[in-house]
């Protein structure tokens, strides 16, 4: 015998015999549901007060039987279908609304995200008799709609007596619809699918904030060098985060929904979210959940090369995931339901948990290593007396395609976003012997949690050594003067902010000629930082760059090495 689920508590055996008869009756499959059944479900309701909903099958079987109470009601769990080319799920909803009520949020949201063939609320009259038959159903979205565009069709209520409505061949028209409108091509690349939820938080932004526009432009970016297919954006500007979710409730179902009909099946965020939000919005929308520095690890696991490099972005990323490691559950209710139980991944994730920790604790050993062997190799090289000039910038500034013009060497420089993570340096010669070490770095980018920055250390302990860096930005980008900031407050963080500097303002050969000329004429920016404007990729522009290079480090006609860095 199939069981009555839901609010049961507190109703007669009586009332719960004549609930699970139910479950014997069948509709035509035409039909919404029978004049008979649904005066029935109507007069149940009244008696008990409560909300009562059946799901039927196609053949006109009645699947689940449940009650809610007199505003709504809990769906039992059927698990969520993927977004699939046209087909729906083959169940209907029909249940009872006690003051012949419209269909409510929820009612769309579960037709949405449970994919159902339709959702009906039979109104009562005080009387309890059937009033209107309330009817939804989905409705494909195109492309260019509106943002606020619903992926559901309401129609108008009419009187449950006289409703017309044929099942069958609605349901049938649609699913081909949906054939018609589904994206082609989609998916055959094995590229993960991703919506990217960008949120704006008022009383984060700061001065020298980078802005929406950038922020999204940046993570579509990250996306595109992480080989993640974005298929969506979500914006919300919001006075203060939401503690549990980052995004109020509502907005939550808004993505929810969106991640259904793009078929996407991880969402981004940005900016990044506490464990706890984590933890949330995954068991809310069962969608993988990531964010920017998930990302940006996830990047950095794929590009890096050498032995210290792989070691330092593992231990970042079990340092970052290690609070985030969780079992999902992967049924999905109704979502006003929320069920809990985490249960049985539970001892598995304290493994996992442990093991986590004993591996953090030997890479940590292990750069230990590497750090001390790298410093060897830099204080050999101080004995030298070289002076070190460190590329630094923003990720995609044209750092390592400076270092190759300038060495005439080949190190991979590409239009992706942490090309270099293995810093490279090479030696430089000046005319009259003079001769310099000049460093490659691993791109800065902004927020980056100060905790990643200490798994990077090794790298970063490069940037100690050197006698000058050269800040190098991309002007052709239009938040660069943000992405400076960043860059100053990474290198101040880090007790940098005295190390000379010149700031080089690259790529000016995509600016228009009168903004190449403006910047080419430039000496000086704020706070007092030399500047020079060059093409990284036009080797005859760099030498200028080069000239003030060496004058900056042999002022006098000789190198002097600054006291502090080299005493004795
Ligand atoms: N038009 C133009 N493109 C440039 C210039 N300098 C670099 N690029 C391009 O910018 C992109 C990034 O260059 P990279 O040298 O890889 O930049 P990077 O700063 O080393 O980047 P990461 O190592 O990823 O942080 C590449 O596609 C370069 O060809 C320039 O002066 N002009
Ligand atoms: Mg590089």
């Amino acid at each position: 015998m199939k069981t009555v689920s839901g609010n049961t508590t507190g109703l007669k055996p009586s009332q719960m015999h004549a609930l699970e008869r139910v479950y014997r009756r069948r509709v035509p499959a035409h039909e919404v549901v029978s004049h008979e059944l649904g005066t029935f479900l109507c007069e149940i309701s009244r008696e008990i007060d409560r909300q009562v909903g059946i799901l039927v099958t196609r053949r006109g079987d009645i699947e689940h039987v449940f009650v809610g109470d007199a505003s709504k009601l809990t769906l039992p769990e059927i698990g969520r279908l993927r977004a699939g080319r046209g087909r729906f799920r083959g169940l209907r909803l029909v249940h009872t609304h006690l003051r012949n009520e419209a269909l409510t949020r929820d009612d769309l949201v579960d037709l949405a995200l449970l994919r159902l063939d339709l959702v009906a609320a039979i109104g009562m009259q005080p009387d309890g008799r059937p009033a209107d038959l309330h009817l939804a159903h989905l409705l494909p979205v195109p492309p260019d709609a509106p943002p606020t565009a619903r992926p559901w069709q309401v129609q108008p209520p009419e009187p449950f007596h006289r409703s017309r409505t044929d099942v069958e061949a609605l349901v049938s028209a649609l699913e081909e619809e949906f054939e018609r409108a589904a994206p082609r091509g989609v998916a055959t690349d094995g590229a993960d699918r991703a919506l990217l939820v960008v949120v704006d938080i008022r009383g984060r932004a700061g001065k020298g904030a980078t802005s929406q526009e950038a922020r999204v432009a940046e993570l579509k970016e990250l996306c595109r060098t992480a080989g993640v297919r974005v298929t969506g954006v979500v914006e919300q500007r919001r006075a203060e985060a939401d503690p549990k979710t980052l995004i109020g409730r509502g907005k939550l179902e808004d993505v929810l929904i969106k991640a259904m009909q793009l078929d996407a099946e991880v969402l981004i965020f940005d900016p990044d979210l506490s464990p706890g939000q984590a933890h949330a919005i995954a068991d809310f929308t069962d969608l993988r959940v990531i964010d920017r520095t998930m990302l940006i690890l996830d990047i950095f696991a794929r590009r890096a090369r050498s032995r210290d490099g792989k070691l330092q972005v593992e231990l970042a990323q079990l340092r970052y995931r290690l609070p985030r490691l969780h079992e999902k559950n992967t049924m999905m209710s109704r979502l006003t339901g929320g069920i809990g139980g985490r249960g049985p991944g539970e001892t598995k994730l304290e493994e996992n948990r442990r093991r986590a920790r004993e591996r953090i604790t030997r890479l940590e050993r292990e750069i230990e290593h590497y750090s001390a062997q790298r410093a060897g190799r830099r204080s050999q090289r101080d004995a030298r007396g070289l002076p070190v000039v460190a590329i630094v910038g923003y990720t995609n500034a044209g750092k390592s395609t400076l270092l190759n013009t300038l060495t005439h060497s080949e190190v991979l420089a590409e239009d992706k976003l942490f090309a270099t993570l293995d810093p490279t340096t090479r030696r430089l010669r000046f005319p009259r012997e003079r001769e310099i070490i000049i460093a490659d770095t691993v791109g800065f980018i902004r927020d980056l949690p100060p905790d990643l920055a200490q798994a990077f250390r090794a790298t970063l302990e490069e940037l100690n050594e050197a006698d000058l860096f050269l800040h190098l930005v991309d002007a052709s980008d239009p938040s660069w003067e943000a992405q400076r900031t960043a860059v100053e407050r990474i290198l101040a963080e880090r007790g940098l902010a005295e190390t000379p500097r010149i700031l080089v303002m690259n790529k000016i050969d995509r600016l228009d000629p009168t903004e190449r000329a403006r910047l080419s004429s430039q000496r000086s920016a704020p706070g007092d930082v030399p500047v020079v404007a060059i093409a990284a990729v036009e080797r005859d522009s760099t030498k200028a760059l080069l000239d003030l290079v060496e004058r900056t480090l042999w002022r006098e006609g000789r190198y002097v090495p600054p006291a502090d860095a080299h005493p004795g």
